[in-house]
């Protein structure tokens, strides 16, 4: 399943394509921005934006891996729904056509007529990526298609997304917010036991080109099972000491004041987005990540968990770790992404609602939850 893999890369880099493209051009990005409504809600946001981008990025992953894996059809899934409706209230289903031509007119009635924009984003969908950086030679990844399945999450961070503040990167430091944190998750797992096996997590706003303003992107991707272990990470040195810890700005005062006896107030850290939090894990730019609510959703995190997984370390329920005897690294509270909570409806189906913590180093887990113990 390395074809997998290479296929996943090269897909992301279109989607990383589409995001670029539909923020290039103001008036079309306005006019892209749709809020979302119901059950599908995330409840943390008042405002939680549905762009049209989502949902084309989302649909043309499916095409192109159900067209090449055709066993995988029928289990791949995501965030958005493909059905948009445009300012003139007419529900349009969104799908990736057999020619360029035909897609941009399927998308024209959903931007209700405007054709340039419509050709713009078809392009993308229809355009072979420029060559990738990725090694993936000599991969070898023991699966069969007919058991896996794929969560994505087509834009991440939507919030920073549509803000569009820029920011330039200092190599080995965690920037809280800004364009950085939209990131493109592609997770794979286990339709079995559920576990996270493979991950592309590209992220379209890395640099911007002082002389041209074009923004280049960059891919992480990693692969985690049985003796197979690798990412394009190389594994950050945790050291022994206390851990750095990232949250979200809207945690929990408890846990901030755990978290800050067990590690130093000045080793917490805030950043924006699901995504870019677990990323920054997998680069050693935090050692941990800690989420007590269940505002995060499969789509979140299959993809960097199973990059986390290659590196040795995991995602587990933060809830069910606290409730568990057997400490750290007990398997049972690793997150899975195969089977939905029945009790809860629409996009809570699929939240990971105990909470989360993201780690690398197994030590590190274990003082996390010894802190967390009883204080929430
Ligand atoms: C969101 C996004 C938010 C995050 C939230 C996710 O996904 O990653 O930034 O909240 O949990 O569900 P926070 O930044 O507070 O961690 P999306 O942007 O795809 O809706
Ligand atoms: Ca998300
Ligand atoms: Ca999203």
């Amino acid at each position: 399943m390395a074809d997998l893999m290479r296929l996943l890369l090269r897909v992301s880099e279109k989607a990383a394509n589409v995001a670029r493209v539909c923020r290039q051009e103001a008036p079309l990005f306005q006019l892209l921005v749709q809020e979302k409504t119901g059950e599908d809600k995330n409840k943390k946001f008042v405002q939680d934006f549905k762009t049209l981008a989502d949902v084309v990025i989302q649909e043309m992953i499916r095409h192109d891996v159900a067209a090449q894996f055709p066993e995988m059809a029928g289990f791949i899934h995501g965030e958005e729904s493909n059905k948009f409706e445009n300012g003139l209230g007419e529900c349009v289903t969104v799908t990736v056509c057999g020619t360029e031509e035909e897609t941009a007119k399927l998308l024209a009635t959903v931007l209700d007529g405007h054709h340039t924009a419509a050709s713009l984003l078809a392009r993308a969908i229809h355009q072979d990526p420029e060559t990738l950086e990725a090694n993936t030679d000599g991969l070898t990844v023991p699966l069969r298609p007919s058991e896996l399945g794929i969560w994505i999450d087509p834009i991440d961070a939507t919030s920073q997304y549509i803000e569009g503040r820029e920011e330039v990167l200092e190599e080995g430091r965690l920037s809280p917010s800004g364009l950085h944190c939209a990131l493109v998750l592609i997770g794979v797992y286990l339709r079995g036991t559920g576990e996270p096996v493979m991950g592309v997590i590209n992220q379209p706003f890395y640099h911007k080109d002082p002389a041209g303003g074009r923004w280049r992107g960059k891919q992480y991707w990693g692969v985690s099972c049985g003796s197979v272990n690798v990412c394009s990470v190389s594994r950050p040195d945790d050291g022994a000491g206390k851990p750095s810890v990232v949250l979200s700005s809207s945690e929990k005062q408890a846990v901030k004041e755990a978290l800050s006896s067990l590690c130093g107030p000045d080793r917490l850290m805030y950043a924006s987005g699901a995504g870019y939090k677990l990323l920054c894990v997998i680069q050693g730019l935090a050692n941990a990540y800690v989420l007590s609510e269940g505002s995060t959703f499969k789509w979140d995190s299959c993809a960097p968990h199973a990059l986390l997984r290659a590196l040795g370390g995991g995602v587990v329920d933060l809830t069910k770790s606290l409730q568990s005897d057997c400490g750290a690294q007990d398997q049972k509270t690793e997150l899975t992404y195969h089977q939905p909570s029945s009790e809860r409806k629409g996009a809570d189906h699929w939240a990971n609602h105990g909470g989360l913590v993201a780690y690398r180093d197994n030590s590190h887990l274990r003082s996390i939850i010894g802190a967390l113990k009883g204080k929430l």
